[in-house]
């Protein structure tokens, strides 16, 4: 029987990167986002290249109602996760606390915390039933170095931060590992989906260094998923060669 990943967020960046490279080692996916188009396509490529079996649910990990309907109806046998990459998230605006908006804000923590923690009370009871599994967080540099304007994005990983800890110590008993993995700068559609549709602002991000590929930080991923049964990686950053700190890039 294969292995099964619930991977949030597959639909772009790092949480598409993380299906192909676990259905490149043979894992069944659980895939997720609102984009319906691009989980299908997903799933279809995926099922072509690797044979795995493919389970996709689109629907906004900020509506808890649709979080429980979508991850309830999946069939039982797809219900033995081993492992569950917390990934969907987004950061939104750039500004000063004073000039923040509260949409940007609720959209934010609805969907960095809350979301996350909607499928996690779901898929960690199932891994109770089961007696196993590994909850993936995607923090980042920014819940670890607050930077000007990023406020409440940076607020969101924080608490990822503190509810990784969290979790690690409350599914102890169970022997549930937990793991949060906090990359520096990605080139994914962050910077686009932050500046809303900005390309330009959003290509700046990454310009005068070689940021982390989706590719890098799913490998990293990986690595943390497949340790040996007696191992947990409990927090890893990884960084661009270029970027020390959440503030300090070195630009050519
Ligand atoms: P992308 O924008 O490329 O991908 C984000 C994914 O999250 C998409 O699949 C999107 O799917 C999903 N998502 C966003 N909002 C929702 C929602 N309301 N409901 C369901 N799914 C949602 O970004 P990344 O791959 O870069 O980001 C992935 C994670 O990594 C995020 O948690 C991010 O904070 C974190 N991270 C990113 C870094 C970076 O520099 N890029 C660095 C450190 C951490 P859809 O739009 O189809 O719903
Ligand atoms: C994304 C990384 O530094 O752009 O979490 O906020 S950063």
């Amino acid at each position: 029987m294969a292995k099964i990943a619930l991977i949030t967020g597959a639909t772009a960046g790092i949480g598409e990167a993380c299906a192909h490279l676990f259905a490149r080692e043979g894992y069944d996916l659980i895939l997720t986002g609102r984009r319906q188009d691009r989980l299908d396509q997903l799933a279809q490529r995926l099922n072509t290249d690797y044979n795995v079996r493919i389970a996709v649910a689109a629907f906004d990990i900020r509506v808890k109602e649709q979080v429980m309907h979508h991850l309830d109806t999946l069939p039982d046998e797809m219900k033995k996760v081993d492992v569950l990459v917390n990934n969907a998230g987004l950061s939104q605006g750039l500004d000063p606390i004073q000039k923040g908006t509260y949409e940007d804000w609720d959209t934010m923590i609805d969907t960095n915390i809350k979301g996350l923690l909607y499928v996690s009370k779901i898929v960690s009871n199932w891994m109770i039933d089961n007696g196993y599994g590994h909850i993936i967080n995607l923090g980042s540099i920014a819940g670890k170095n607050v930077y000007a304007n990023g406020n409440v994005y940076c607020a969101t990983k924080a608490a990822v931060d503190a509810l990784n800890q969290g979790m690690r110590i409350d599914l102890l008993p169970h022997g549930i590992k937990v793991t949060a993995v906090h990359p520096g700068a990605v080139e994914t559609e962050f910077s686009e989906v932050r500046f809303k549709g900005d390309k330009d602002r959003a290509k700046k991000v990454y310009e005068g260094f070689t940021p982390l590929t989706p590719a890098d930080v799913a490998e990293t991923i990986w690595y943390v998923a497949s340790r040996p049964a007696h191992v947990n990686i409990n927090d890893l950053v990884l960084m661009p060669t270029a970027q020390a700190t959440g503030t300090l890039i070195h630009r050519k």
